[in-house]
């Protein structure tokens, strides 16, 4: 064969700098990008993320074919669409008649066992190359994790701040003396705190087009399309990241932890959509974040906190994801067996912390990273809702979700599905953590103050609820057994009715259709 070179990218894979790109040339490559019904439908994907990838993808498109690249881009509604991956791919063969397929190998685990395939289905020759976007590779995490009992990320984190240099002192120390300053970032939110707002982007005539056929053809997939306002361009991006340097990165730091009722994007970055899509490099973001701390725009909890969430969190999580693939889908350590509860899908409850997060989640397509954790995720675990019903939940309903990311959050951060390998103990709180740090509970039917019966916050009886059907495993956890000692100072009918109180309100959660999630 003698054709060109065909260069597949994936939806996620938005970048220029990517490996299969670099160091072609363009009268001699042919890229092909696919929008098919497989990746839009293999869990019934908010409207806004689907918007968000074709968009993206279109986006791109006219990028390349400006700067002279050959693109075969096939639309979802192109006749002939073979609807997955491989099947496109199989028609593009046909077409170009390639020397060469390169791609960079899937983010999925699902995606990149029918890439292993394309060798053996395909006359040409087929390479797969690493996907050099993460500082850490498969085999780098493989190699720091295969010797160790438990995971922690904090160790990890140190590893990649050395690699990186980032934050780092000329004599090897971290800047200022320590390696994480997470104890200053957990103040409550200050009364009426409001942060400014983010860049919106107004639909132009790619992302109206896109909204109209999802609208048409996604109509009963969860989510709002009415305030879509992600950045679809590496420009867009860029633009999203300006305004956060400038004007929220100094108290990113500080308000991470904080939850106010209505105002959904906080401090935070908002940037991962962007990361994920490739149209942000994460390096050029924590070198961005490590300057506005050297030319004193931002302080260094801050700084260093941004920095650990990509360098430490993001590259863990997926270095994580990759090494208990494909067991972590399975797992659930705590045998955890109820349906996911209705109003996950509705918004439809009275618990105003609940209420606000699903909201924000139906709305954006987003919810912040304590509120997927500390509220969303909290009441998953302590109501013991079964992991596969939870993991294609968060799949379904974020803009920034792709499994690689999402299933180490909710299996092994927020279930503890994975007993204990990522997480030091599971993330269970009572009422009182997130009346400490939101203001829902001014809002709420539920009062964080009473413990059980009528008008207690549920998190109150569940929590123990949690704790006592877990005592065998969770007690001889150093971080969290000394919790039973208060347990068991309890008199009996204290702790009866705790657990008659959970038991009560766990009664009345009517379990979702699983029609939200997956086609029937
Ligand atoms: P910021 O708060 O500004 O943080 C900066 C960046 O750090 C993020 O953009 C992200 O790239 C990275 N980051 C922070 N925490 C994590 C983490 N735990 N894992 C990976 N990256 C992290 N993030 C996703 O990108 N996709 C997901 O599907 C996803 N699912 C999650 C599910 C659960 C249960 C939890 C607890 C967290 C999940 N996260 C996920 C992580 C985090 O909530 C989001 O990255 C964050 O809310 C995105 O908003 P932001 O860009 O404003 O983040
Ligand atoms: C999430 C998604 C969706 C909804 N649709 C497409 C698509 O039509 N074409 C495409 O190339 N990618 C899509 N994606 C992103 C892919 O699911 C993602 O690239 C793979 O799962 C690998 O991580
Ligand atoms: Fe949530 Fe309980 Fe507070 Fe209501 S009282 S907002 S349910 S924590």
């Amino acid at each position: 064969m003698s054709g060109p070179v065909l260069v597949p990218i994936l939806g996620d894979q938005l970048s220029r700098n990517l490996a299969s790109l670099r160091g072609r040339t363009k009268d001699d490559t042919v890229v092909l990008m696919m929008e098919v019904w497989d990746e839009a439908t293999y869990v019934k994907h908010h409207k806004q993320k689907i918007v968000l990838i074709f968009s993206a993808m279109r986006h791109f498109t006219a990028e390349l074919r400006d700067a002279g690249w050959t693109v075969d881009y096939v639309k979802l509604d192109d006749e002939g669409n073979a609807g997955s991956f491989t099947g496109e791919l199989a028609r593009a063969i046909e077409e170009h008649d390639p020397r060469l397929v390169s791609v960079v190998e899937a983010g999925e685990w699902r995606v990149r066992e029918d890439m292993a395939q394309w060798a053996d289905k395909f006359a040409c020759e087929v390479e797969i190359l690493p996907d050099d976007r993460f500082l850490c590779s498969q085999a780098e995490f493989e190699d720091w994790a295969k010797d160790r009992d438990s995971l922690r990320m904090e160790f990890f984190y140190r590893e990649m701040r050395r690699k990186t240099g980032l934050l780092m002192s000329e004599d090897g120390k971290p800047e200022g003396g320590e390696w994480n300053y997470d104890s200053e970032n957990r103040k409550p939110p200050k009364e009426g705190m409001s942060a400014p707002e983010r860049p919106k982007f107004e639909p132009d005539d790619i992302t109206s087009e896109v909204i109209e056929l999802v609208a048409d053809r996604f109509a009963d997939h969860f989510g709002s399309l009415e305030a879509f306002h992600w950045p679809v361009t590496r420009d867009e991006a860029e633009e999203a990241a300006d305004a956060f340097f400038a004007e929220r990165i100094e108290n990113f730091g500080p308000y991470q932890d904080a939850m106010v009722h209505g105002e959904d994007d906080l401090y935070h970055s908002m940037l991962s959509t962007s990361i994920n899509l490739g149209l942000l490099d994460p390096m050029e973001l924590c070198e961005r974040a490590e300057k506005s701390y050297r030319d004193g725009n931002a302080p260094l909890n801050s700084v260093e906190g941004f920095i650990r969430q990509i360098i430490g969190w993001r590259e863990y999580i997926r270095g994580f994801y990759w090494y208990r693939m494909p067991h972590l889908q399975k797992a659930n350590a705590l045998n955890a067996q109820r349906g996911l509860p209705e109003f996950y899908w509705t918004g439809e409850t009275d618990m105003a912390c609940l209420a606000d997060c699903i909201r924000s989640t139906r709305d954006n397509a987003h919810a912040h990273h304590i509120q997927r954790l500390m509220v969303l995720g909290n009441f998953c675990l302590l109501a013991g809702i079964s992991p596969r019903e939870v993991q294609e939940w968060y799949l379904v309903v974020y803009a920034d979700a792709y499994e690689w990311v999402e299933l180490p959050n909710v299996a092994a951060m927020i279930l503890y599905a994975d007993g204990g390998k990522l997480a030091s103990k599971p993330y269970a709180a009572s009422g009182n953590y997130i009346n400490k740090m939101s203001d829902y509970c001014g809002k709420c039917a539920y009062s964080p103050h009473k413990k059980t019966g009528n008008g207690a916050c549920p998190f109150n009886p569940l929590y123990w609820h949690f704790m006592h059907r877990h005592r065998d495993r969770l007690e001889s956890n150093r971080r969290i057994g000394r919790i039973y000692a208060t347990w068991d100072r309890m008199d009996d009918d204290k702790r009866q009715d705790y657990l008659d109180s959970a038991e009560a309100f766990l009664d009345t959660l009517k379990p979702a259709d699983s029609g939200w999630a997956r086609a029937d």
